[in-house]
């Protein structure tokens, strides 16, 4: 590693504290660094709250003439819920600027870095750029497109079982691979099951990390048949509950809507509620990110309407066997093998005695 790419490393360590409270704001840390010694340290905390930029220059007791700024996303120059980062860091008389990710948002894209520029100061871009633009693959789609950024996250046996055939699913994974589902329940926005799913577990959906935020929870139920004693339906006033369903039907709206569900009301596609639409619409209630822990059913829907962004498998290693026992993604499948959804960049990593293999959804 170069020394500006460890400084870089360093502000990408800040930026992820921001982590579950920044959406649908981008995850961002920053560092300052004068006659090699860092000087400054912060990142985005909260949404609204301070950028990165500013909370760093905040917490520098010295002077900042003349100094290093290393940020992992391009400076801002628009007066949002905070005044331009540029102007901050002009004013602080930092002369050297360096970037991990360029900003998409078209209130900024490029702007902030010619504004340092045509002021005199250098800048480097790129630093860590893969890695940059890794931690905000969900700012980068929510802001150019408006949806949420779907991550498809199921755990199977190595023969592709999602339960037992009795339906047993508990647990499938050990407890190191369960508590990072739990870190993503944080880190998302919403979490999305099919009515299957609350039929057959009567989920919860809550996030059981100390300190974590509950996701956004989004049962999609075409005809409107949950379970009004289900846990999701009877905990809607302490826990958001949307229902997206294709009943127009006030009067079976009302009960849930007592229960303090609220209910989005979605065409339908092919016998099932229109998921390209739904995300239009839980993008316009600044939804930027979904953790779809669907069925196989919900997730084969999802998978063909094309609204999946990655898909992380954790793999256990155990087979239960049997015809009956479902897998994580059914509906009619693929015709041929060509037909299928293939993953690129795909990692794998070990979580205890499991593994976790995800990728992007490539659609051609
Ligand atoms: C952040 N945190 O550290 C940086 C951001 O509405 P505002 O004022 O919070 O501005 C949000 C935009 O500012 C955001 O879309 C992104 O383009 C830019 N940079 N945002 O929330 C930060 N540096
Ligand atoms: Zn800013």
């Amino acid at each position: 590693m170069t020394v500006d790419e460890s400084y870089m490393d360093m502000a990408l360590e800040l930026a992820k504290r921001g982590m579950g409270a920044v959406n649908p704001n981008p995850l961002v840390g920053a560092v300052i660094v004068k006659d090699e010694k860092v000087i400054g340290k912060g990142w985005h905390e909260r949404f609204g709250g301070l950028h990165a930029e500013r909370n760093a220059l905040a917490d520098c007791k010295e002077s900042t003439e003349g100094a290093t700024i290393y940020v992992t996303l391009e400076p801002c120059c628009h007066y949002g819920k905070t005044p331009p980062c540029t102007e901050a860091i002009l004013a602080s008389g930092i002369r050297r600027v360096v970037i991990g990710s360029s900003d998409p948002n078209p209130l900024v894209a490029g702007k902030g870095i010619r504004i340092l520029q045509e002021a005199g100061l250098t800048v480097e871009t790129g630093v860590l750029k893969k890695e940059c633009d890794a931690l905000n693959a969900v700012f980068f789609h929510y802001i150019k497109t408006k949806r949420p950024y779907v991550v498809m996250k199921y755990a199977m046996t190595l023969d592709g079982k999602i339960a037992t055939a009795t339906g047993a699913s508990k647990w499938i994974t050990g407890e190191d691979a369960r508590k990072n589902v739990q870190k993503d329940r944080n880190r998302y926005m919403g979490i999305m099951v099919g009515l299957g799913t609350v039929r057959a577990d009567d989920p919860r959906l809550t996030c059981r990390i100390p300190g974590g935020r509950d996701p956004i929870r989004i049962i999609c139920d075409t005809g409107l048949c949950t379970p009004p004693e289900s846990n999701v339906v009877t905990t809607a006033h302490e826990t958001k509950t949307i229902l997206a369903t294709a009943c127009a039907d006030e009067a079976k709206h009302a009960p849930y809507r007592e229960a303090g569900c609220e209910i989005l009301v979605v065409p339908k596609k092919e016998g099932h509620i229109d998921l390209g639409e739904l995300m239009r619409m839980l993008g316009e209630q600044g939804i930027d990110s979904i953790l779809l822990e669907g069925g196989g059913t919900l997730n084969f829907s999802a998978l063909k309407q094309g609204i999946v962004q990655r898909v992380q498998a954790y793999i256990a290693p155990k087979l239960f066997g049997g015809a009956e026992a479902k897998s994580p993604v059914e509906g009619s499948g693929a015709v041929l093998p060509s037909d299928g959804w293939q993953l690129s960049d795909v990692s794998v990593r070990r979580i205890g005695a499991d593994l976790l293999v995800e990728g992007d959804v490539k659609y051609s």
